[in-house]
């Protein structure tokens, strides 16, 4: 009799548990399961099993307290990117104490903003059409302060017609948003300050820590899952990353959670092996009940144009929807927003200028284009 009652205890537990591999860092914690390696994806699997248990929703009830997460005033770009207005600044300085418009004004625009990491062709192009718009009568300014400001207004529209706002799924599945990019760009960090504004917003948040290159990339996951009330779900070291985002989709699904947040790895053994890796984890990211619908390249401003050529690369494995530029606070190299812009169509949907939960704001090229010129 005893051994019945300790067998269906056994069952239940398995039941409940979907053979998801699960931690829940909510304030009211869920009984944490044991860490073990993660099936792959084409292995056959036991049907999901209906949770036996309530949701448990306390992973993704909006917080009320005073913590520190709590504090969401939105950074002011202007204040964050001073390294970029500083470089510029003086180029502008020079640039409107001269007494009119020549060539000059020109070689010393150009010289501001391929130092800003605007990129060659970019600013070529850019500085072409202004020259031609003054050429031939379509801009009629004279003095160099009007010149800038017409120079402002070239380099915000080039935004124009981007949708920068995250796309959520139409229908049932949870959507799933991957993020890419090369090792310490901060894909981990830019998925836990959205896990934090998720949260908040009251949707219901799994992260998969697909990143099990490194042991440690899976704690750092955890520990914004346990500051935002988000799920997560992780495999053991070195387990196939595909497979912990697959456990993870279903886990959403199963729970009712709408937004699974996928971390990859930056880097494996040989670049190839990268992108290979990536475009599985793409294929089964696709797959229902999952929904992706954004494929986020995270790249490191402070890394200048090296930042696009990864861009291409990427974009080329697994078909990019937008970018993320993180660490814009730290650096000069501003400029290379619109190099990313100009050079590969991209939309940024994300700037990262800190390291704080608040420190990501939805990139407004008004705001941006403005915050550089002073
Ligand atoms: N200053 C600054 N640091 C950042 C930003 N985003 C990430 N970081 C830092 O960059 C480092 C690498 O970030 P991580 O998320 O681990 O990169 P990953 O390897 O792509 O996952 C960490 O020390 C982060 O705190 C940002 O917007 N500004
Ligand atoms: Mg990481």
């Amino acid at each position: 009799m005893t051994l019945v009652i300790v067998l269906i205890a056994v069952a239940a537990v398995l039941l409940v548990s979907g053979g998801v591999v699960v931690g829940t860092r909510s304030r009211r914690r869920a009984p944490a399961l044991p860490r073990t390696g993660a099936p792959r994806p084409g292995a056959p699997r036991p049907p999901t099993s209906p949770p036996t248990s309530p949701p448990v929703m306390a992973a993704t009830e909006p917080e009320t307290s005073s913590t520190p997460e709590t504090q969401t005033a939105r950074p002011v770009l202007r204040d964050r990117l001073g390294r970029a207005r500083g470089l510029l600044a003086g180029y502008f300085d020079q640039v409107r104490g001269r007494g009119g418009i020549d060539e000059a004004t020109f070689e010393e625009l150009e010289e501001a903003l391929i130092l800003a990491d605007v990129g060659v062709s970019t600013t070529t192009r850019v500085l072409g059409d202004l020259r031609d718009k003054l050429r031939d009568g379509a801009l009629s300014v004279t003095d160099p302060p009007a010149l800038l400001q017409a120079l402002q207004d070239d380099l915000a529209s080039m935004f124009e017609g981007d949708v920068e706002s995250l796309a959520y799924a139409d229908g049932d599945g949870p959507t799933v948003w991957l993020f890419v990019g090369v090792n310490g760009v901060g894909k981990t960090t830019t998925i836990g300050k959205l896990a934090l504004r998720e949260t908040r917003a009251g949707r219901g948040v799994v992260l998969a820590a697909g990143d099990t290159f490194r042991a440690a990339a899976g704690e750092q996951l955890e520990s914004w899952a346990e500051r935002a009330g988000a799920r997560i779900v992780r495999g053991s070291d070195g387990a196939d990353p595909s497979s912990v985002i697959f456990d993870a989709v279903q886990h959403a699904a199963s729970r009712g959670a709408g937004l699974v947040l996928a971390d990859t790895a930056g880097r494996l053994h040989t670049k190839v092996n990268l992108m290979d890796e990536l475009r599985k984890v793409r294929r089964v990211a696709e797959r229902p009940p999952g929904q992706l619908t954004e494929v986020l390249l995270v790249l490191d401003a402070t890394t200048g144009q090296n930042g696009v050529v990864q861009a291409r690369q990427f974009t080329e494995a697994v078909g990019v929807t937008g970018i993320v530029l993180t660490k814009l606070d730290g650096t000069a190299k501003g400029g290379v927003v619109l190099a990313i812009r100009s050079e590969l169509g991209l939309p940024i949907k994300l700037v990262g200028v800190g390291e704080g939960p608040a420190d990501l704001v939805v990139f407004d090229p008004v705001e941006f284009v403005s915050a550089l010129f002073g």
